[in-house]
């Protein structure tokens, strides 16, 4: 599938999904690819590191393929933070003189930066494929988002374009090619959640999530790429983690609760629509360590809650010790109800309960530092929706 050396026919490909984004962050595109020609002519180290869902794996599995000849190391990140301990370990594992850092589906937040800064100390170059929203950008060497964007195009929705395409067009400027490409796509939009209009693959999505909750193994990549080559493997692994999905659904139901609002257009007449706001105590129908996790737990009921009002905005709201987590629909987003937003909200109101926090529009997560300050925190947030008027 794969020539020896990376091909350099980066100029002139035409991207998989073309729309007014993709064009312009072609350019950025291409300064990647680049950078990654260039690291390999002179022959130095590349590390892969990778956010743990089906985005994240989908990206890695793009780069891993592409870079097969120059053996990259990679490792999968267990959250959204290039952590100083993440430096310090992958710093340890290199001997070469500039070798390049490829960060796939994470590291956008402030609480990477000394992480960066230690890398850059001992030499590295720093590259970053992410597509989580950012106050402020980066300091690396290649930054590849569609947050660049944020205040020169239309768009609103910046997140659809995943972690897992951007790194696929760029892996494409490589050689990557067209099937496996396309193939990756589609699980990492699914895994996301984007609406982007291409083909989806749920049920492969579905089968990375599982298996990067148990990721304990080695050589993680090159197991994801098998278990996307062998259907009977990935069947078997894609029912049990079906079977779990819906052990939670049916838990979730009958613990879920569900309050309509009205809403009020511009002119403060009622609309016909209603706020649909589900809450759930996530402590109640997840296991600890076990699949699928709280936010995965939130997305299910979300799911349930799309399905049961269909075309209504809806707000799904999971909480549990340390933690709170946000899931909006495009009609909800549409009426100006963000996670990513609401997120901010409880960081100004409440700075001190706050351990970390932060996401997309549709899909964010906070932890907080005592158990405690969950109900607190609860309290406010359906006061602040149910008196909010949009
Ligand atoms: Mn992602």
């Amino acid at each position: 599938m794969m020539k020896d050396k990376l091909t350099y026919n980066v100029d002139e490909k035409e991207l998989l999904i073309k729309d007014e984004v993709t064009e312009r962050l072609k350019p950025m595109m291409i300064e990647c690819a680049k950078g990654i020609i260039e690291t390999q002519k002179t022959r130095e180290n590349m590390f892969i590191r990778y956010h743990c869902d089906a985005d994240g794996i989908s990206s890695g599995l793009a780069m891993n393929e592409v870079l097969r000849s120059t053996r990259p190391l990679s490792r999968q990140n267990s959250s959204v933070r290039y952590t100083l301990a993440d430096a310090f370990s992958d710093i340890n594992k290199i001997d070469s003189y500039k070798p390049l850092m490829i960060i796939l589906d994470f590291g956008s937040g402030p609480d990477s930066n000394d992480g960066y800064q230690i890398l850059k100390s001992a030499g590295f170059k720093i590259m970053i494929i992410d597509h989580h929203p950012y106050d402020t950008r980066p300091d690396v060497d290649f930054y590849l988002s569609p947050w660049v964007l944020k205040d020169d195009v239309k768009e609103r929705d910046l997140s659809k374009y995943t972690a897992g395409y951007l790194t696929v067009e760029v892996a494409r400027m490589l050689g990557l090619d067209d099937a496996y490409a396309r193939k990756l796509i589609s699980i990492s939009l699914s895994g996301d959640k984007s609406p982007l209009n291409f083909e989806k693959d749920d049920n492969t999505a579905l089968v990375f999530d599982y298996m990067a909750k148990y990721s304990m193994f080695p050589n993680k990549l090159n197991f994801y790429a098998h278990v996307l080559s062998d259907d009977r493997l990935r069947q078997s692994i894609f029912m049990q983690a079906n079977d779990k999905i819906n052990n939670i659904l049916q838990k979730g139901i009958n613990v879920i609760k569900v309050a309509e609002y009205d809403l009020a257009d511009s002119r403060g007449n009622p609309k016909s629509d209603k706020l649909i706001l589900g809450i759930i105590n996530i402590d109640k129908v997840v296991v600890k360590y076990e699949f699928p996790s709280k936010a995965k737990s939130v997305g299910v009921m979300f799911d349930y809650l799309n399905d049961k009002y269909p075309g209504q905005p809806v707000v799904m709201i999971g909480y549990g010790a340390n933690i709170i987590t946000f899931r909006i629909n495009s009609s909800a987003f549409n009426l100006g109800y963000s996670g990513k937003n609401f997120i901010k909200e409880i960081k100004a109101e409440f700075p001190d309960m706050v351990l970390s926090g932060g996401g997309h529009d549709k899909a964010a997560s906070v932890r907080l530092v005592e158990p405690e300050y969950t109900e607190v925190i609860m309290s406010w947030l359906k006061e602040r929706i149910s008196s909010a008027k949009k």
